[in-house]
């Protein structure tokens, strides 16, 4: 089979995404398309994505596997993610799922968890829907002790809550008593499309949410546990139509009476003043030990107040662009449990700007706006300010504890507090100073994306050169964004690097919720599609050269002299290049054996003919990378003039019509952080005299008998299967995608003819030797080729991978 050797060794690789959506169009639409493709190509790489990995790709390499519920459809809605016992819980649409994380292990168990009887008529009666309200979504999984998780859900606009038996580490237990449910009101809200947030601590339930059927009714709870219930007064000035985020614990002090619980928040700004309907973001907190007033705000937080969440960037004329609504916290906790930091993703909306960005917030800078002085309205006439005069003591915020339980001052509970301090808190909950994100600025800012920005998770992670945090952000879209900031030097800029965008979920859909394990690495990922378990990083997807390594800049992933791998903080491996700061390989790298790493695989030859059109794909690993092509004829090299004719686009090279003239080795090269590299070395050949309309004619000339049918006419189209013999249905099968290749390269118009006529070449012993002459043309070919790579492989010996193109 030395015909198809030939074309094999020589496969020609142009996927034609471009000419295959160029068929049938006009040329002036030809004309039209380029022009598009080429203002894509110079438009800014900034913040594009290092790598993308679609959907396909993430499974096919195991970085991702989804789980959505046993009958397709799970509707996810609230997800708890048990390191303990290496455990997943799921709460979805009447549903409850518990899912093994264990290596080897899928396991997934089942409850199914409806209303209670008749509460799902009555929803549909009072004019709720069916399918998306009349249900019992649940919206809240906290473990509640050794044994058992607590469950809520909206019940059809009846919450509910009941107690699952999960077992204990090692079993796989879960199992709920379906008569032992109890009320979940204030524990979740009704409508199961309101948020809310929660956090179980030390026997009870902390909640803000709306309570009731209407959702007007906006509070802070605490349920459960052996004290009486707690809630906020019904008071514009405390909640005002607030969107709950996230609540968490967070201690002050090695003093478990200081420990307070953090709500964060929208509400609409009362203090904004004429702007009706503004929003701002809160940070809100009670002490854990309020048990409210003796003989005011009975059983009422005594203790609540709330400062504005800043996010902002400069804006023209010396006004701020601020992002106001907040869409996700994420406590990125540390061994210092009184001091997480508070990452934060806001939006902002107008009819002239859509932005994102990420505020990182530290503890430190939230209390002391707590310490600072209150806001104050003297009346209706007056501007809002700081309040000026006494603070009664012990001040409002201040948890009762040693230091306000002092012989004279014997303030050991909240019911001690003087009436003047209940007053004063009542009136004055919110803080006069805002808290400023660090360094007074975002992480990161996104404006006018196409997609929004919903959900964080932040690893902090250990490199060669420090500590690095990874944001991972869930879109609207199903996407997973993994960045990192950095800043430069002493000054304040920040650089993002998008490192990857991971396809997640097939389809574009919301993700509602990201939980990150660091011990499984891994990232579980919920839509209501379904859940995803995402791997934090995949080292090899960069490439198996240490410069791509070090290009790649992720935190996770360094060069240990053979691969690009997770880096081990303190291994014991001699290579460990990393620069996540400059990604400059040359620094890095140079040491390394670079001939064998990326320097083009194989150099291939593409055969096109004169005055058609053709395409040179070259597609860099990284789009932020910028592609420059080169033509070497008789040794000398020189970059490819490009005009109307020869056009680079982001596949690319275009040439819209061949000339003879064209014919040499092609070499695309790749630039990124100053390093350059070769993609792809191509041998241009240009067809020409015999076209393949002459090369038809003759071999119907010679055509066999076996190739006519009864009726004497020629059989317009055979699979070769029919005729081939002794030829493996693997080697078939590449012979077709080979026939797609050439087509595509040949021109569209002739398709019908070349395909009839290469498969008559490939399947067909006789023809094929009648073909002497086009063998040959192909064997000299294959040798021009065979001496070009040899040659070219000699150079890679003298000069390690262009170390020239570094000085560029
Ligand atoms: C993915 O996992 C399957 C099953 O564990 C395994 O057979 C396959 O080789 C893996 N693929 C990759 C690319 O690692
Ligand atoms: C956990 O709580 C459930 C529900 O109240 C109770 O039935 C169970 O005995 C408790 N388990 C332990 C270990 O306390
Ligand atoms: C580098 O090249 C030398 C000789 O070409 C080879 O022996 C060695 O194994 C290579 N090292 C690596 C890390 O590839
Ligand atoms: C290509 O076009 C030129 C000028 O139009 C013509 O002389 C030449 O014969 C053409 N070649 C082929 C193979 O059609
Ligand atoms: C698409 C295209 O231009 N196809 C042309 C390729 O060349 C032959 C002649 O060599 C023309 O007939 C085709 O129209």
């Amino acid at each position: 089979m030395i015909f198809g050797n030939t074309f094999l060794n020589y496969q020609l690789k142009a996927r034609g995404h471009l000419l295959g959506r160029m068929k049938g169009f006009t040329p002036f639409f030809n004309m039209i398309l380029v022009a598009l493709f080429v203002a894509t190509v110079s438009a800014t790489k900034l913040n594009v994505p290092r790598l993308r990995l679609p959907y396909k790709d993430l499974l096919s390499t195991n970085r991702s596997s989804i789980f959505s519920g046993h009958h397709g459809q799970l509707s996810l809605t609230a997800v708890f993610l048990d390191e303990y016992r290496d455990r997943l819980f799921l709460g979805g649409k009447d549903v409850l799922y518990s899912l093994l994380l264990g290596p080897a292990s899928s396991e997934s168990k089942e409850i199914y968890w409806p209303p209670l009887p008749g509460n799902r008529e009555d929803c549909i009666k009072t004019g709720k829907e069916p399918q998306t309200e009349c249900a019992n979504f649940v919206r809240l999984l906290q473990p509640y002790n050794r044994t058992h998780l607590l469950a809520c859900g909206t019940g059809a606009f009846q919450p509910m809550c009941a107690f699952i038996n999960v077992g204990h580490r090692g079993e796989h237990v879960f199992t709920m008593d379906p008569t032992n449910v109890e009320n979940g009101r204030g524990k979740v809200p009704h409508d199961p499309s309101v948020p809310f947030a929660s956090t179980f601590s030390g026997g009870e339930l902390y909640t803000g949410l709306t309570a009731d059927f209407l959702g007007r009714d906006s509070v802070i709870f605490r349920s459960m546990g052996g004290r009486s219930i707690m809630r906020t007064e019904t008071d514009q000035k405390l909640l005002h139509d607030p969107k709950f985020i996230a609540a968490h614990l967070i201690p002050d002090n090695d003093d478990r009476d200081n420990d307070k619980v953090y709500f964060f928040f929208t509400e609409k700004a009362t203090e904004a003043g004429d702007r009706e309907g503004a929003i701002h973001t809160r940070v809100g907190r009670v002490c854990a030990n309020d048990v409210g007033g003796q003989r005011v705000l009975v059983n009422k937080w005594s203790t609540f107040i709330k400062a504005r969440l800043m996010c902002s960037v400069p804006g023209p004329h010396g006004i701020d662009t601020h992002f106001n609504q907040l869409e996700d916290v994420f406590l990125l906790r540390t061994k210092d449990e009184r001091n997480p930091d508070v990452y934060a993703i806001f939006s902002t909306i107008s009819n002239v700007f859509q932005g994102f960005a990420v505020c990182v917030y530290r503890m430190a800078d939230i209390r002391e706006a707590f310490n600072g002085p209150f806001a104050h309205k003297e009346g209706p006439d007056y501007q809002w300010g700081a309040y000026e005069g006494r603070v009664p003591y012990p001040r409002p915020g201040v948890c009762p504890s040693k230091i306000t339980n002092q012989p004279g001052r014997e303030f050991g509970s909240t019911k001690d507090f003087p009436d003047s301090v209940l007053q004063f808190a009542r009136n004055h909950p919110l803080m006069w100073r805002p808290v400023y994100p660090a360094l007074r600025q975002p992480v990161l800012v996104k404006a006018n994306i196409p997609y929004k920005l919903k959900q964080i998770v932040v690893d902090r992670v250990e490199a060669e050169d420090g500590q690095y945090d990874v944001m991972f952000i869930g879109t609207d879209i199903g996407t997973v964004l993994k960045v990192i900031a950095l800043h430069s030097g002493n000054s304040l800029e920040t650089e993002e690097i998008t490192l990857e965008e991971l396809q997640v979920f097939k389809v574009p859909t919301p993700i509602t919720s990201m939980d990150i394990s660091v011990k499984r690495q891994a990232l579980y990922v919920g839509s209501p599609a379904g859940v995803a378990q995402v791997k934090l990083h995949r080292c090899e997807t960069y490439g198996k050269a240490c410069a791509e390594c070090c290009l790649a800049r992720d935190p996770y992933c360094a060069w240990d002299g053979s691969l690009c791998a997770r880096y081990v903080p303190n291994s014991k491996r001699r290579f460990r290049r990393q620069d996540i700061r400059h990604g400059n390989p040359a620094l890095q790298c140079v040491d390394q054996n670079l001939s064998e790493e990326l320097d083009v695989t194989e150099d291939r030859v593409v055969y096109a003919t004169e005055n058609n059109s053709t395409f040179l794909e070259c597609v860099p690993r990284s789009p932020q990378a910028t592609v420059t092509w080169l033509v070497q004829r008789d040794d000398h090299k020189e970059e490819v003039k490009l005009d109307d004719r020869v056009m680079s686009t982001e596949q690319g090279l275009l040439f819209r019509r061949l000339f003879r003239q064209d014919e040499g080795v092609y070499i695309c090269r790749s630039r990124e952080h100053g390093f350059t590299q070769t993609l792809v070395r191509l041998t241009l050949e240009v067809l020409q005299g015999e076209t393949v309309d002459e090369l038809m004619a003759r071999d119907n000339a010679g055509l066999s008998d076996s190739f006519k049918d009864r009726s004497g006419g020629y059989r317009a189209w055979m699979p070769c299967s029919t005729y081939s013999r002794g030829s493996s249905s693997s080697q078939m099968g590449q012979s077709r995608t080979w026939f797609k290749d050439i087509m595509q390269l040949i021109g569209p118009s002739n398709l019908p003819h070349v395909e009839e006529y290469c498969e008559r070449m490939w399947c067909n012993d006789k023809l094929r030797r009648k073909h002497k002459s086009m063998l040959e043309k192909y064997r000299q070919a294959q040798e021009s080729a065979r001496k070009a790579r040899s040659k070219s492989s000699g150079e890679r010996n003298r000069t390690p991978r262009d170390l020239s193109a570094w000085e560029e």
